[in-house]
């Protein structure tokens, strides 16, 4: 499998999940801007939507949209517990997670990077910002991660996405428990793996 990425984007989370499960993915680096590969490739030709994470199955089918890939990554070793089985509640709470990771954080956070974002927009979600950080830190209070104990694909999408804080200037200061749960995400192999792989260690 193929996995079209930028260094530090959303496509960092299916990367994670990747090998947190031990699966060995081939990684293609797309250029943002030009929407070209490290090898001249044109990037719009295999995602028409021209963003990534972009995932091209060994049969040459496409994947996209971080939080289904995470799922499909994951559902590849059920054994690895990063999503609970299909029927147990406990994946429905893992797939609430990742719905509000990409609809309440990820594209709130996105607007910051896009240089023509009117300032008014910006310190709108900023403010929303805060209200959501502020309820993730509250759930993660005495929690190793999102579902407790155990690291599920949930983790991998809102660990890359917490990353993005220091980019684009949102405070995490006050949020101690985001704090803490920064540092432990940070410390599994997995990602650190990840991190090295797409030159950001
Ligand atoms: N709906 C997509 C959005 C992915 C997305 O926003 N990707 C960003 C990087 S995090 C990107 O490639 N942006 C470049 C662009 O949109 O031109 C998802 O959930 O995966």
């Amino acid at each position: 499998m193929k996995l079209f990425y930028m260094p530090g984007a959303c496509s960092l989370a299916p990367h994670i999940v990747a090998n947190e499960v031990g699966i060995d993915l081939e990684l293609v680096k797309v250029d943002g801007k030009t929407k070209t590969t490290e090898t001249q490739q044109d990037f719009l030709a295999t995602n028409p939507n021209g963003y990534v994470p972009a995932l091209v199955l060994g049969d040459g089918e496409l994947m996209t949209e971080s939080s289904v890939l995470v799922q499909y990554l994951a559902d590849q070793k059920p054994e690895s517990g990063l999503m609970p089985k299909p029927g147990d509640m406990a994946r429905y709470r893992v797939q609430q997670w990742l719905a509000f990771v990409a609809t309440e954080l990820h594209k709130v956070f996105g607007a910051f990077f896009k240089p023509n974002t009117p300032e008014a927009t910006k310190e709108i979600n900023r403010e929303l910002l805060a209200k959501r950080l502020a309820f993730v830190d509250g759930k993660l209070d005495g929690r190793a991660y999102l579902m407790g104990d155990a690291f599920t694909a949930a983790d991998a999408y809102l660990w890359t996405i917490l990353g993005w804080a220091k980019h684009v200037g949102i405070d995490l200061s006050s949020f101690a428990n985001i704090q803490r749960y920064i540092g432990t995400v940070a410390a599994r192999p997995a990602v650190q793996k990840a991190l090295r792989a797409e030159g950001l260690a």
